[in-house]
């Protein structure tokens, strides 16, 4: 068991502080208000801080990165110079493992192709006193709630999905590798004090209906901006009778909808989870102090009055939903599939059914998807698409191969990848992918971006819970309803599935016999991290220059994207992940997936020098080469997705100056200021049909920087006209020093 000192500790202290916000505040809290202000930083003052606006300094109790993200965030951790990092961190090796053949030879392989990387992390965290888990241990966030995640706890996280520790009553939040190096290195984290949105859940889940739709319902309702700089936090009867690890569920896919995290308040299925997972007494801590580990009475008795949103779903009511394709806010029940993808010509063939992932790869979503695979064999059905399995963690695999459950999906042609992110991230070398066929595939994963899983941009993904994938890749069409339809068996009879079962826990408990972790050394002051200078995939970091003290005149404009543009159009996976610790090679992907407004193209835009038009790479490559800086212009939550700092030092490293959008996506707008970007709005949204592809732009009002202030922007047209814009910034005075310096991990180091 990991960090019972430190949470019995942090427990300890937990009712005083509680206490001390309740006095100040003279009013019930919510869960999320209490954890937050149990963890305010020892130098900040606690304060009726305003929801959506203040700035407030915390202190996480943990660090969690992953080996694509964790490359960035330990060569800043390297320029910081500790000598070990002051909070318990640890580091999973899971995106870089390509799901191809099946686990064992997949794995293999990425040992072999990523060994590089995997020493460095391995060797830096045995150097700063980071714990390691190994490829095939698990994907972050399944391994973390087995592991780490604790009720009442705040942790960081170099993932957006991160948050899946609400399931186990945490705040945990997504943050690039800035943001985990400064906590590192034992600096305050700042987060502008959330919003506050309360989900009321009544009824109970029943037959078809799994937690997955419960996020999938809400997504539909919030959109992938509803959740912007809020926590969620869920609660009700309808909470409590969920398992802990459905709760994983729901709050993992609150990145979708952009919120800050999610939550739930501290019960018995957790306690249930704890003890399952090796931690009874985390468990009785957490016994020990409850009623501060949920939201008080009065709270969710009246969350009109403590919540700045309150929505309500009944689950009694709740149908299974498929959301998509293209994006993850697109709900439709499933009854309603078959007129919805006549209405937009989505193909319905079936091609590939994927279940597992961080979101969805509990003991309980595979049992209950395994229920439904034996009925292939009960029932003479044939299962028409194919089907695969990303386990979340090594001890899930191992459990449910002992349990007999892979036997079962094995028994219906099933492929069982590598424990790991494989697919969800574009790391599944699919055969045939790049004819780009147009095709549909159904998957319990929580992205559907264009290009995600497979690279191909007319693969239809089409996000849901693992039983109805399970489902329809048994049906092999997405017009299928289990709910409602028969399928054909081999017989030629119309049988119907039965709804799934499962189990919330392993009967039998959960075994395994390597989970794969690595403890750091106790003195690693002697050990040495070795970076090759010639090689392609890691490159140890140049600072960054300072701001040049002036106002930013003549900036090209680079590109101005239209319509969606996620972190995965900015800095792609898939392929890419292998250059994410280095700079230079990376930044050949750099917005190569935006869409030219000017032309409706991807990868294509004027280089304003030459007139012609090439990629945005090398373009921008071109205009660094001749000194001059430029301005990528945005549209609305630009930046969604990913907590991939990638994407914001990229442009940075490109010399790109300023990125201009209707709005940002949280994670996305700190990383760019960590980096030294200046990150702004439109006042009005509208100015953003009046930027033109040939313009050149002055950015103006930059020697009085001051927060609350906004900038202006003059735009030069070719011909000859010109016209000026008010944007706003959201930076404070920390951040404009950040941006002053050049980037945040300058001031670090100083
Ligand atoms: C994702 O789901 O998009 C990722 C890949 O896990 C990213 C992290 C990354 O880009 O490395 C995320 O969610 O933050
Ligand atoms: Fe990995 Fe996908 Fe989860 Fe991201 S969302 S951590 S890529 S499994």
């Amino acid at each position: 068991m990991f960090d019972l000192n430190m949470i019995q500790s942090l427990y300890a202290k937990f009712p005083d502080r509680v206490n001390a916000a309740h006095t100040l505040l003279d009013r019930p809290l919510t869960l999320a208000e209490k954890i937050l202000f149990v963890h305010l930083h020892a130098d900040q003052t606690l304060e009726n801080f305003k929801r959506g606006t203040s700035y407030v300094d915390f202190a996480p109790d943990r660090v969690a990165m992953q080996d694509a993200t964790a490359q960035m965030a330990l060569l800043q951790f390297m320029q910081a110079a500790r000598p070990q990092v002051a909070v318990p961190s640890t580091v999973h090796c899971d995106h870089l493992i390509t799901a191809k053949v099946g686990s064992s030879e997949d794995l293999h392989r990425a040992k072999t192709e990523s060994k590089e990387v995997f020493d460095f992390l391995s060797s830096v965290s045995n150097k700063y006193g980071i714990g390691f888990w190994k490829p095939g241990a698990g994907i972050i966030h399944q391994v973390v709630l087995e592991n780490y995640a604790f009720p009442g706890g705040m942790m960081i996280g170099t993932d957006s999905h991160t948050v899946n520790a609400g399931g186990l009553g945490m705040v945990a939040i997504g943050v690039g590798g800035a943001d985990a190096c400064d906590v590192m290195a034992g600096l305050a984290w700042e987060l502008k004090f959330p919003r506050l949105i309360g989900v009321k859940l009544i009824g109970k889940l029943n037959g078809w209906t799994s937690a997955k739709d419960v996020i999938l319902k809400v997504a539909g309702i919030l959109t992938v901006k509803g959740g912007t700089d809020s926590i969620v936090e869920y609660f009700g009867e309808g909470a409590e009778a969920l398992s802990c690890t459905g709760k994983g569920t729901i709050c993992n896919m609150g990145a979708e909808i952009g919120a800050t995290t999610s939550t739930f308040g501290y019960d018995d299925s957790m306690k249930r989870y704890l003890v399952a997972t090796g931690r009874a007494e985390v468990a009785k801590a957490a016994d020990a102090i409850k009623e501060h580990l949920t939201a008080d009475i009065e709270v969710y008795q009246s969350p009109e009055k403590y919540f700045d949103q309150v929505i309500e779903i009944n689950l009694d009511e709740l149908e299974p939903h498929l959301n998509g394709p293209f994006t993850p806010d697109l709900a439709t029940p499933i009854s309603q599939m078959k007129e919805m993808a006549a209405k937009n010509g989505w193909p319905t063939k079936i091609e590939v059914g994927l279940i597992g992932s961080c979101t969805n790869s509990s003991y309980e979503d595979i049992s209950r998807a395994a229920s439904l695979a034996q009925q292939v064999a009960d029932k003479n059905l044939k299962t028409k698409a194919e089907f695969t399995i990303t386990p979340g963690s090594e001890q899930v695999r191992y459990t449910i191969e002992k349990d007999g459950l892979l036997k079962i999906f094995d028994k219906i042609g099933a492929k069982v990848f590598a424990n790991a992110c494989g697919p969800c991230i574009g790391m599944w070398d699919r055969i045939g992918a790049e004819k780009q066929e147009k095709n549909t595939i159904v998957h319990s994963f929580n992205r559907n971006f264009a290009k995600r899983a497979d690279g191909n941009p007319n693969t239809y993904a089409f996000v849901g819970s693992p039983e109805l994938v399970t489902a329809l890749a048994i049906a092999g069409d997405l017009n299928f309803n289990p709910l409602t339809d028969t399928l054909i068996n081999e017989a030629g009879e119309q049988v119907k599935l039965d709804a799934p079962t499962g189990y919330e826990l392993p009967p039998n408990g959960y075994a395994v016999e390597d989970a794969g972790y690595q403890a750091p050394a106790t003195d690693g002051s002697g050990l040495q991290v070795l970076v090759s200078p010639d090689s392609e995939r890691l490159q140890l970091l140049a600072p960054f220059a300072a701001w040049e003290g002036t106002d930013l005149k003549g900036l090209k404009l680079l590109i101005k994207a239209k319509g969606k543009c996620t972190t995965d159009h900015i800095s792609m996976a898939g392929p890419w992940l292998k250059f994410r610790g280095h700079l230079d090679n990376i930044s050949n992907n750099m917005l190569i997936g935006a869409v030219n407004f000017f032309n409706e193209k991807t990868d294509l835009i004027k280089n304003q020098l030459t007139g012609e038009y090439g990629s945005v790479p090398a373009t921008q490559r071109a205009y660094k080469a001749a000194g001059i800086g430029t301005i990528v212009v945005g549209d609305e939550n630009y930046g969604e997705g990913s907590s991939r700092e990638h994407a914001a030092m990229e442009p940075r490293h490109l010399g790109v100056r300023v990125v201009l959008t209707k709005s940002f996506a949280r994670i996305h707008e700190t990383n760019l200021k960590k980096q030294g970007m200046l990150a702004l709005t439109f006042a009005d949204k509208s100015d953003y049909d009046k930027i033109q592809e040939d313009d050149t732009i002055d950015i103006v009002g930059l020697t009085e920087f001051t927060a609350n202030i906004p900038l202006r922007i003059v735009l030069h047209h070719a011909d000859g006209n010109s016209e000026t814009i008010v944007v706003n910034h959201s930076y404070n005075t920390q951040q404009i020093a950040w941006f002053k310096a050049g980037a945040a991990i300058n001031l670090i180091k100083g």
